[in-house]
């Protein structure tokens, strides 16, 4: 033990402190014993929380409070009796073992690039396969487990048995372009009728479990789903890696847990103490250290940390030198005992006090060898996750504690870079053979068969029949649910025929959001989420009219209660107010946006935030939405780079759209006018629930004012394609493009070209670029294959040659996306640079997007050679500064 350790393990969970005098403390514990047994457990703890308000009182510092001694907190005595044939659960293990390894060492045999991983789930085996065998249940009202993505061979392996996947499946791990392949991890895009949740970004799996968990809640509280009293209600299952917890996703949502009372989510962290590179905590305990974590949050917390065959020990430990010995080991000197036998176990462990050593007396170095920590003792795995699943009020978490490629010998267990061990030589191979007494010959070894004992297996049967009583296999994902009839467009006929007053493209939304909410069929669908801006895009009517989710209802008089709209929290609210957490709004959304999926139950989020603190912010939620197959709307508000005016730098967005465009299944628009995106939800909506198209939308909305026209006939398909015409003229050799408020720029520039220089343009609104694009892309494609297709683009502007000038109020590159496809010259203007606070008017003037920039860039590349002179002449007109360096490096 080093000067190091000491100081960090004392700092941290020491909880032993040298005892100045033995025998007084002994006295002290001797009347606590004896309180406990005259009056109990109640009084004891009574008299406890009296003694800690007199020491605060007289200022005595607290000793650590939250953490509990190096033991797993299910003692023998409560350890609930073993309801399974132990010894076919071990045997079904160990072919799930070895099938998972020679699955990723198979496909690195043949093509070492393919990668995948052998040591985790070799840690993590124990505690899935008791979850499956006796805990995770399925059909369509079952459990919704989040598994360890790189623990995902054993997953596959264990689907092998249970006959849901073939030979052929599990050859072609990480070969997927083919059509049979296993993909990486969990990734419900790649397998829809397998994984439901994608967990292979670190610290997702975790947020996205909390939201899940607190999300059921809120469809039985809201009446959409059964009653929890009415049902054994689904529990959430997420079991996370040690490293992973490192992750601040992995955190955010711990207090908001407690808070909803979520006992139907139970977290199982493998800690295996290590990570990629190496140990998580080498100088600590992570154990320890996770254990402060969860409680401090308020969590029930479980630590799973030796087998059964420690039970003696600990029992005989009266000194308490086995603890003591424990809790001044540091996690790089466990792992170090994991890598090792039980003679060097015996030698640096346990020999290191007289009294220790005269513990393990009787035990040979086998013995000592075959200690086996918590997580991979299948009792033990079975009594915490049944004190989880019993324990009411609070989530659970299970600290289990495993050795990371356990089983791996002399390659892999407990080495530093065992993460990445994924070609094992023969011997190797045997060796694990050997270990899990898998009965496969040599030769099957070295040509790494699969083993499959055969459906009239003991094994087998066994398996399906504990699957059969648990109501399914798992992972599944339902694809399709019931479809929902959606309004119809002419029901949005207010915003379609326009308004005379001046509105923002965000009130024109709330509109809608208020006319959904309020119909029959849909209304009771809606999930309207927002992070703390409600206000801000002016929906704090909706707090009363439809109410904001609380599990326990309002338990305070609001401040506003004299006001008509005032601030309600309800039971049965139907906002969700997550408060200052975009990745937590996020992970609510995701899970109403799969809701058609998990829940069998299709529902309508909308989630309204700050368009910049999306795809930037928590673009990787996105990404794993866009994975999950998510329906939904997510809506970025006071988007646009100048819209926003002043704000400034860190909230002017101009690149949202660039983002979206490079996910596949999202469908983005930057619309201007109300009647446009009256039609693009009113058409998100059909497609998402009627059609049941796994699409999400993202759709800008700003916070300009401005009068908003009547749709012009002809113009739905091209708003819903991505552009239409909005004003042709007779012989205009000019088009000009303009999209969300920069169309009004657009349009005043090409009033300014007929008055100021005799030019005729046409006028196109851009609904959005990116869909365009996709398009362009499709039609090209079919070309260069020997198809023939037109794209949108070519269509509405192919007919006549001519100059085109776009502009957007994002950066150019979004509306150069379509420049391939534009027949002629093309001039892509955008708000290129750092934003920063200004009046709208000075901003686009800064980003050169405004109606004279406009102008001049037309003049300037229309050809012949009166067109240098005129751009000139504009310059000099519209007072443009010609000198100014450009604004992306102002
Ligand atoms: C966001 C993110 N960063 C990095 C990785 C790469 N990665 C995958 S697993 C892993 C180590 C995981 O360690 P731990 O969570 O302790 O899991 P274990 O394998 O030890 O069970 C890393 C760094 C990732 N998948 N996601
Ligand atoms: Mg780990």
């Amino acid at each position: 033990m080093t000067d190091l350790s000491d100081i960090v393990s004392s700092a941290y969970w020491r909880v032993n402190p040298p005892d100045a005098d033995p025998i007084e403390t002994r006295e002290w514990l001797e009347a606590f014993d004896a309180l406990v047994a005259a009056e109990g457990r109640e009084r004891a703890t009574f008299i406890l929380r009296k003694l800690l308000e007199h020491a605060r009182a007289r200022r005595v510092p607290m000793p650590p409070v939250l953490n509990t001694p190096y033991k797993n907190s299910v003692s023998l005595a409560e350890q609930a009796q073993f309801p399974g044939n132990l010894e076919l659960e071990s045997r079904i293990a160990s072919i799930v073992r070895w099938n998972a390894l020679a699955m990723v060492v198979r496909a690195n045999r043949a093509h070492p690039e393919l990668g995948g991983h052998i040591a985790s789930y070799a840690s993590a085996a124990d505690l899935f396969e008791v979850g499956f065998n006796h805990f995770f249940r399925g059909g369509p009202d079952g459990d919704l487990v989040y598994f360890q993505p790189h623990s995902a061979p054993g997953i596959y392996s264990r689907a092998f048995l249970e006959g849901r996947l073939s030979e052929e499946n599990l050859s072609s791990y990480r070969q997927e372009t083919g059509g049979k392949g296993l993909c990486s991890y969990c990734h419900p895009y790649l397998m829809p009728e397998f994984w439901q949740f994608p967990t292979g970004s670190m610290g997702l799996g975790p947020i996205n479990a909390i939201y899940q968990a607190r999300f059921t809640r809120y469809l039985e509280n809201r009446g959409i789903a059964k009653k929890n009293s009415e049902i054994q209600e689904r529990k959430v299952w997420c079991f996370v890696g040690d490293g992973e917890m490192d992750e601040p996703e992995s955190l955010a949502g711990l207090s908001l847990a407690t808070r909803e009372g979520l006992d139907n989510l139970i977290f199982v962290v493998n800690c295996n103490l290590q990570r990629l590179d190496g140990p998580v905590r080498g100088n600590g305990s992570v154990v320890q250290e996770l254990e402060g974590l969860f409680a401090g949050a308020g969590w029930n917390v479980i630590k799973l940390l030796w087998g059964a065959d420690w039970d003696a020990l600990f029992a005989r430990d009266d000194d308490g030198v086995l603890l003591k010995r424990l809790h001044e080991t540091v996690d790089g000197e466990f792992q170090t005992y994991a890598a090792t036998d039980g003679r060097f176990n015996r030698e640096h462990f346990f020999n290191k006090y007289p009294e220790l050593r005269a513990l393990i007396a009787e035990m040979s170095d086998a013995d000592i060898d075959r200690l086996r920590r918590g997580g991979h003792d299948p009792v033990k795995i079975h009594a915490a996750y049944q004190a989880a699943a019993q324990h009411k009020g609070r989530p659970s978490v299970i600290l289990a504690q495993t050795k990371k490629g356990y089983g791996m010998g002399n390659w892999g267990q407990g080495k530093m870079g065992t993460h990445q061990q994924k070609k094992l030589d023969d011997a190797a191979l045997r060796e694990f053979r050997d270990r899990f007494s898998v009965p496969l010959s040599d030769d099957d070894v070295a040509q790494l068969r699969f083993f499959h004992p055969g459906p009239d297996s003991a094994e087998i049967k066994y398996l399906v029949a504990r699957r059969k009583q648990l109501g399914g296999y798992l992972p599944i994902r339902r694809t399709a649910s019931q479809a929902l009839r959606t309004l119809p467009l002419e029901s949005f006929s207010k915003v379609l025929e326009g308004t005379a007053r001046e509105q923002s493209t965000t009130m024109i939304f709330v509109q809608l959001l208020a006319q959904l909410l309020k119909d029959e069929t849909l209304g009771a669908r809606v999930v309207p989420i927002v992070a703390d801006e409600a206000r801000t895009f002016g929906m704090q009517t909706l707090f009363r009219q439809v109410g904001i989710y609380s599990a326990v209802g309002q338990l305070y008089e609001p401040e506003d209660h004299d006001e008509l709209l005032y601030y309600r929290e309800a039971k049965d609210g139907q906002i969700l107010e997550e408060g200052i957490t975009e990745a937590g709004a996020l992970s609510s959304w995701l899970a109403a946006a799969t809701a058609y999926s998990a829940h069998g139950t299709p529902m309508l989020p909308f989630y309204v935030y700050y368009s910049i603190f999306g795809f930037q912010r928590i673009g990787d939620l996105i990404w794993a939405a866009a994975d999950s197959r998510a329906r939904g709307f997510l809506i970025g508000g006071t988007a646009g780079r100048t819209t926003l005016a002043g704000e400034g730098l860190q909230h002017q967005d101009g690149s949202s759209h660039l983002a979206a465009s490079t996910i596949p299944n999202c469908r983005a628009y930057d619309p201007c006018f109300g009647y446009e995106l009256a039609a693009i939800v009113q058409d998100g909506a059909r497609r998402m629930l009627e059609a049941q198209e796994d699409v999400f939308y993202y759709v800008t909305v700003a916070n300009e004012n401005y009068v908003h026209p009547g749709i012009p006939p002809d113009a739905h398909e091209g708003i819903l394609r991505g552009m239409y015409s909005l004003k042709k003229t007779k012989n205009a050799k000019l088009r000009l493009l303009g999209s969300g408020p920069i169309l009004r720029e657009v349009i005043a520039a090409a009033d300014l070209l007929q008055k100021d220089w005799g030019l005729a343009a046409d006028i196109w609104s851009v609904t959005s670029f990116t869909e365009l694009r996709r398009d362009g892309m499709q039609a090209e494609r079919a070309r260069r294959l020997g198809g023939s297709a037109q794209s949108w683009v070519e269509k509405c502007l192919g007919d006549a040659p001519g100059l085109v000038v776009a502009a957007s109020d994002y950066v150019s590159a979004v509306a150069d996306l379509i420049r391939p496809y534009v027949p002629g010259r093309y001039v892509a203007l955008g708000t290129d640079g750092f934003g920063r606070s200004d009046t709208r008017a000075a901003l686009r003037d800064f980003f050169e997007v405004d109606a004279k920039h406009i102008v001049v860039a037309a003049l300037a590349a229309l050809e012949g050679p009166a067109a240098k002179t005129l751009a000139a002449d504009a310059v000099r007109r519209y007072g443009i500064d010609a000198g100014a360096r450009p604004p992306w490096q102002r």
